[in-house]
């Protein structure tokens, strides 16, 4: 990357030392894992000209929108509704990370069983290396599983401008009004924070723009039924995780112009695999970047990933918002409605999501499924049974994997990993 955006790094307050470090091991990893592969399709040039700027190009363009007096608004959870970001005139970036980093400092704050995602952003933040992190002017925290929000309590210290906002955890009527009730809220903070008040007219074009990127994610999702599979699982799972960082326009027009090219693959059976290659549908808790390591295994080990049903994949973006609504209250509705619809495990029962699972498995014949789990994770762990026995009733295998971000268990995950491929061979 650039020396001179070092200079730009030290405004913003990193630990420059540190940032190079673990620029040379995110680099390292994407080399090894992204571009050993083979026969990738030509559109992927775009995300990793995006990787390689990550703390780059994309900073310098956010510092620019905030010089330009835009301001910066981080999330950790898909709750956090970027159609009321953009509507105010704000950026929305993602802030989960998937690497540990300064982890011995991390557990003085933390009990050491706290999952590996909320740790990490605890991390970055103490090792001063997250470059979107520190230029965000608002920072907004959710009330999801109970790691998260007893750690928010704790991350108020150490961040300026944390919004913590309440979720529902019940599906109902109250649930519902709840969540309207705090995107309310997040409305009045967002426009405080910019100036700028939600109208209707800038709601309309905000939900265009975001169902806009969804409708271009999910349009490479359904490629991925293709035998032999168009793409792999890594290329897929990267478009997914740049859906969080990336300007929404250009990454969506990036998207679709995979697409066009998947398709022209798809008409000349072109894949990434050969044919009855063994399908997998991965489900389960969020992998953010640089978090390569289950994909890395399974796609090593001879099958492709054909989905992920998860909030970094089609949890996240699956639902599109009503866009016919006329005014800020109308629309605020269909957004309600929209964020309501997300399976993610913290709600109780959710049945919907065993629902999804079983569509998802249907709509890309996956042969098996692999439930990530991410050690300390209650939620999703908990979870993985009621999955588990749901494909069994369908008769599809499933292998429960938990983990964390540490290499140290890849011998054995590829061992487990490997054994249950060949079964669905
Ligand atoms: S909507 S999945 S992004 S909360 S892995 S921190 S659940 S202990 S990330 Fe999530 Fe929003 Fe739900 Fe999606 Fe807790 Fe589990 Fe850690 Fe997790």
């Amino acid at each position: 990357m650039a020396e001179d955006y070092r200079s730009m790094w030290a405004d913003l307050g990193l630990d420059l030392g540190a940032h190079d470090a673990l620029l040379a091991v995110l680099g390292q990893a994407y080399q090894d894992i992204y571009m050993s592969q083979k026969d990738r399709p030509e559109g992927m040039g775009y995300f990793d000209f995006v990787m390689s700027e990550v703390h780059g190009l994309r900073i310098k363009e956010l510092v620019d929108e905030k010089a330009a007096g835009r301001k910066i608004i981080g999330s950790y959870c898909v709750f956090v509704p970027e159609e009321i970001i953009l509507a105010a005139n704000a950026t929305l970036v993602g802030l989960c990370s998937g690497a540990d980093f300064a982890m011995e400092d991390v557990e003085k704050l933390l009990p050491r069983n706290t999952c590996a995602l909320i740790k990490s952003s605890f991390g970055f933040k103490i090792g001063k290396v997250c470059p979107y992190l520190e230029s965000a002017d608002m920072i907004v925290g959710e009330n999801t599983c109970d790691g998260k929000k007893k750690a928010y309590e704790s991350l108020k210290d150490l961040v300026k401008n944390l919004y913590v906002m309440d979720l529902p955890q019940v599906k109902s009527q109250n649930g519902k009004a709840l969540l309207k009730a705090e995107y309310l809220c997040f409305k009045d903070a967002v426009e405080h924070l910019t100036g700028i008040p939600v109208t209707g007219e800038s709601l309309k074009q905000a939900i265009r723009t975001v169902n806009a990127k969804r409708a271009a994610v999910h349009r490479l999702s359904v490629l991925r039924n293709a035998d032999p599979a168009p793409v792999s699982g890594l290329d897929a799972l990267l478009v997914n995780q740049v859906f969080f960082y990336d300007n929404p326009a250009r990454f969506t027009e990036s998207v679709n112009k995979i697409c066009d090219e998947l398709e022209r693959r798809i008409e000349l059976k072109k894949g990434v695999f050969p044919e009855k290659t063994p399908r997998i549908l991965v489900s389960g808790c969020p992998q953010a970047v640089p978090n390569w390591k289950l994909p890395m295994i399974v796609e090593g080990a001879g099958a492709v990933i054909v989905g992920e049903e998860s909030c970094v994949g089609e949890r996240g973006t699956r639902n599109l918002t009503d866009e016919s609504g006329e005014t800020v209250d109308d629309m605020l509705d269909a957004i309600v409605d929209r964020y309501f619809e997300i399976d993610c495990a913290i709600f109780t029962p959710n049945p919907d999501r065993l629902e999804h699972i079983r569509e998802m498995v249907a709509a890309y014949n996956a042969d098996g499924v692999i439930h990530y789990g991410l050690q300390f994770c209650q939620p999703y762990l908990m979870e993985s049974m009621p999955v588990e026995k749901a494909l069994e009733d369908m008769e599809i295998p499933c292998l429960r994997i938990e983990t964390d971000y540490s290499m140290e268990d890849v011998g054995q995950l590829k061992t487990r990993v490997e054994a249950f491929i060949e079964q669905l061979r």
